[in-house]
């Protein structure tokens, strides 16, 4: 297709966070002239962090794949887009016929939580191949979030969200929204928001075994040793009891079981929890207070309390916090959003499933058709009947994100048949047989599905290609509908009839909540978003229960069977003695500059000072003889890496840091610039064999470790 030459100015939102930032994109040809944020965007208001310029690197970068590739030896051959996806079903339905379907294993990755089409076009290909090992970054991130929605409100997809411009108490476990501009919870320019709650008188509390950029801007920062917060939250809660400053006011009719869960907390002190998390009983017990007087208050836990060892329960004790203080559904506290194509009321709802089966050789449970991550190596490297022998990735780089990469290396190496959707050749897809590069980003079209569900406000927005689709390129949700017509051929089914992503939407918008249909004045439509670019606000976060309930009693269940009995689990830990507590603790770090692994091909995102390093405390280092600058061996029990050394009192003593995605200096990776910014990768060190029992999400932080010099 040819380029029109003229300058043309378009709006999209940005899609390598979960912020989606409304950016104002001008082109002339094939030429990006600049990018900056969209002032008229009815969210971002004109905010973009420096990430977005790398949209036009990531268009540009010579690395990028224009055509499928095969491999041969150590050389990639250029092949068809006939032969590529010939060979890639071929060689699937074989392995499949004679090692059945679990054989065929999925691994999808984050990207495709930001890329529409990989939602709406995926199933038809990935469900023919009914195979039940199938995998994603959901377990090395937010799965407990969904198992306790799941478990308590009756779907996966029903996250409360932080009512952050209403509220008047922000307490952040685990997170660090000032690097990554925030996360279940669409916000931004999250900073803006914070100065708001403070300049209206409100508090931010910030509890982390790091003093991060977010601690640095809060009221408050308590540091708190890795790996035991849910002491932290379960004295929280039973101060809140104990103190008689539970009140659940509206949601009274609606709760069932708060009598179990105020008598199974009851043994959880703030006292016993002290020795434990480093956080004083007289702490606790102000923020219980605090927490319950300010009315309008909302505890929010991400990242640092969900890759945990307790991840379900902490996310539990999280949900039971704001109900117990009467802030779930009240503005101000945490709120089910109304988004404009609705995947929760609508009629594609997927509740979800739990332990309906599990991994074979760790006996983990499915969540929703997934397997945990952490039992993808075992699948491939233990022999028997449904071993993985062929592999499926989506935009994902798994030998950097998901845990002990080098033993995945391995499980990857002794594959038959792998084939990989994405445009690098990197530390993962270097394994691949063939892989399948689809269009860049910014030639399809866009709608964020995922994250305008979780946005802090209801807004909604559409956006057009900036570029017009190469020839012969084809674009992810069409390399995956490709893929269907040739299984479904050789399955003898009938494949799906043919429909784009964005007739999908406007069906969602035409008979969702703010459609004609629905009686609202909005009466959304594709055609209406794309007469409005910059997106329409759809107004704030409102209650919605009960009616937003979906599970059948139309009651929420505070006290799910499988997390009572996992408190068991805290009791052994506060009886255990301290003495292993001793060693250090390694937990990740991101920056603002980052996301996961696959930014750093991008000159401008990677120069200037080497961000790989690991954060030690300086008495930590005095103790072992250390110097700022030097390079250390750090060892877990699965590996160990060497690196340079910072020494900073921003982490607490016992704890050391380190960021994921880095580690580029692989053998045959083609990223040229990464390449020579190569780090290496905290998940060398991550351990599959630590995990929360309950939902099999990963353990990324609290990894005991030792560093020594080298
Ligand atoms: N130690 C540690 N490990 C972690 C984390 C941590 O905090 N600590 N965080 C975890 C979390 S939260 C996550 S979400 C995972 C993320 O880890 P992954 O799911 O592996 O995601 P990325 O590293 O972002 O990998 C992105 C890949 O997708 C490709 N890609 C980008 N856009 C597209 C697209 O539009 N189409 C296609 N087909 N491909 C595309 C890129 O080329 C790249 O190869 O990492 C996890 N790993
Ligand atoms: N710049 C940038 N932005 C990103 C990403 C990125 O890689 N880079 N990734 C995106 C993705 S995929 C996600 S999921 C989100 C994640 O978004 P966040 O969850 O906000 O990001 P993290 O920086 O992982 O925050 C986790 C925090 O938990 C702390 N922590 C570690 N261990 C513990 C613990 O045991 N207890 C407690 N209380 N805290 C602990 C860490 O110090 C850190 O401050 O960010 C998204 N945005
Ligand atoms: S904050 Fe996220 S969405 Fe906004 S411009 Fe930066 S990378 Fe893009
Ligand atoms: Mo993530």
């Amino acid at each position: 297709m040819t380029i029109n030459a003229q300058e043309q100015t378009h709006y999209r939102a940005c899609h390598l966070c979960d912020a989606t930032c409304g950016l104002e994109i001008r082109r002339r040809g094939d030429e990006i002239l600049s990018i900056k944020g969209d002032k008229q965007d009815p969210f971002s208001r004109g905010y973009y962090c420096p990430k977005a310029l790398a949209l036009q690197d990531i268009h540009n970068d010579p690395d990028r794949l224009r055509q499928p590739v095969k491999r041969e030896g150590d050389n990639w051959i250029p092949i068809s887009w006939d032969e590529a996806l010939d060979l890639t079903v071929d060689r699937i339905f074989d392995i499949r016929e004679k090692q059945g379907p679990n054989s065929i294993a999925i691994y999808l990755g984050n990207p495709c939580v930001h890329n529409y089409g990989m939602f709406t076009h995926s199933g038809h290909f990935l469900s023919l191949l009914k195979t039940k090992s199938r995998f994603s970054a959901t377990s090395l991130d937010q799965l407990p979030h969904h198992l306790v929605s799941y478990l308590m409100y009756g779907h996966q997809l029903l996250i409360p969200i932080s009512d952050i411009d209403h509220t008047d108490y922000f307490l952040v476990i685990g997170a660090n929204p000032l690097a990554s501009n925030g996360s279940i919870m669409t916000v931004p320019n999250v900073r803006k928001r914070l100065k708001a709650l403070q300049n209206r008188g409100g508090k931010l509390v910030v509890i982390d075994p790091r003093f991060t950029e977010t601690a640095k801007v809060a009221d408050e920062h308590h540091f708190i040793r890795p790996g035991t917060d849910a002491a932290f939250l379960l004295a929280l809660l039973q101060t809140l009891f104990e103190e008689n400053l539970v009140d659940t006011a509206h949601l009274t009719p609606l709760l069932n079981g708060l009598d179990d869960v105020r008598s199974a907390v009851r043994p959880f002190t703030s006292e016993r929890a002290e020795p434990l998390t480093g956080i004083p009983a007289e702490t606790v017990k102000q923020l219980a207070r605090d927490l319950a007087a300010a009315g309008r208050g909302v505890c929010y836990g991400r990242m640092g309390v969900s890759v945990h060892m307790y991840g379900t329960l902490c996310l539990w004790a999280v949900q039971m916090i704001n109900i117990v203080t009467g802030n779930l559904d009240r503005p101000g506290g945490a709120l089910f959003t109304k988004p404009a194509f609705d995947t929760i009321g609508g009629p594609v709802s997927r509740p979800g499933h739990f332990g309906a089966w599990s991994s074979r050789v760790s006996n983990l449970p499915e969540f929703s058709g997934e397997l945990p991550a952490v039992a993808m190596s075992e699948e491939m490297l233990t022999e028997g009947d449904g071993q993985i022998k062929a592999l499926f990735t989506g935009a994902a780089n798994p030998v950097l994100t998901s845990t002990n990469g080098p033993l995945l290396e391995k499980a990857l190496g002794g594959l038959e048949f792998m084939v990989s959707l994405d445009p690098f050749i990197n530390e993962t897809t270097r394994f691949a047989d063939v892989i399948l590069p689809p269009t860049s980003t910014l030639e399809h079209d866009h709608y964020d599905m995922a994250f305008l569900a979780m946005a802090v406000q209801n807004v909604v927005r559409f956006n057009q290609p900036v570029f017009p689709k190469p020839d012969g390129a084809l674009h992810d949700w069409e390399i995956f509908t490709e893929l269907g017509k040739r299984m479904a051929k050789k399955l003898g089914v009938q494949p799906l009839p043919d429909s784009t992503p964005d007739q999908m939407i406007d069906f969602g918008l035409q008979t969702g909540p703010y459609s004609d249909q629905a009686g609202h004045p909005e009466k959304l439509s594709l055609d209406r978003l794309k007469q409005n670019p910059h997106g329409i606000d759809l107004g704030p976060l409102q209650p919605s229960l009960p009616d937003r309930i979906y599970s059948d009693s139309k009651q929420i269940n505070c006290a799910p069977d499988i997390i009572i009995v996992d408190l068991e689990r805290v009791e052994n830990h506060l009886r255990q003695t301290t003495s292993d507590e001793s060693g250090l603790l390694m937990i990740g770090r991101r920056h603002l500059f980052d996301a996961n692994s696959w930014l750093h091909n991008c000159k401008r995102l990677v120069k200037g000072k080497n961000r790989c390093l690991l954060f030690m405390h300086p008495d930590d280092m005095t103790d072992l003889g250390l110097t700022d600058g030097q390079t250390v061996k750090i060892t877990s029990r699965v590996g160990s890496v060497e690196v340079g050394v910072k020494a900073t009192d921003e982490v607490m003593k016992g704890v050391v840091s380190l960021p994921h995605g880095w580690g580029h200096n692989r053998p045959g990776v083609r990223l040229s610039i990464a390449s020579q910014h190569a780090g290496v990768s905290m998940n060398d060190l991550t351990d599959e064999k630590a995990f929360d029992p309950v939902s099999g999400i990963a353990s990324l932080n609290a990894i005991p470790v030792t560093v020594a010099a080298v």
